[in-house]
């Protein structure tokens, strides 16, 4: 008895707290056109902080982290984001971003997972790199 009433308060502060923040940190591959993290799982409604850690030691190497809800709007997106500042546009596909990291730099953004478990993809928008830079975040 004792332990079931154990069992049964540890459950019920689990329950109330949620699944906890989790800290996914992505590097690009080297200097390539590429992310290194090209998977990655989250919770339904989990807070969930990206840092993009740009480790890439080339100038013109800028990355950002841009999570979609709608993979057929990749093309759409990218090419939106050419003309934006900070190559990142308003698009209603995005779920969260991080701002554009540049060669040694680390940027982050906070974000609640979408509550539909599922596959949502993510780019980099910096000019060119969408074709290439791609990953896939799972919910669960
Ligand atoms: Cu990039």
């Amino acid at each position: 008895m004792k332990y079931l009433l154990i069992f049964l308060m540890t459950f019920t502060l689990v329950g109330c707290s949620g699944p906890k923040q989790v800290t996914i940190t992505i590097q690009p591959d080297g200097n390539k056109m590429a992310f290194l993290t090209t998977e990655f799982t989250v919770k339904a409604n989990q807070e969930v902080k990206i840092v993009m850690d740009n480790t890439a030691t080339i100038e013109v190497m800028k990355h950002n982290v841009v999570i979609l809800n709608d993979e057929s709007k990749i093309n759409e997106v990218g090419q939106q984001a050419l003309s934006s500042p900070g190559y990142l546009p308003n698009h209603s596909a995005i779920i969260a971003a991080t701002p554009m990291a540049g060669a040694g730099e680390k940027t982050e953004v906070t974000f609640k997972a979408p509550s539909n478990p599922g596959e949502y993809v993510y780019i980099c928008t910096f000019p060119g790199h969408y074709m290439m830079m791609k990953g896939k975040m799972l919910v669960n």
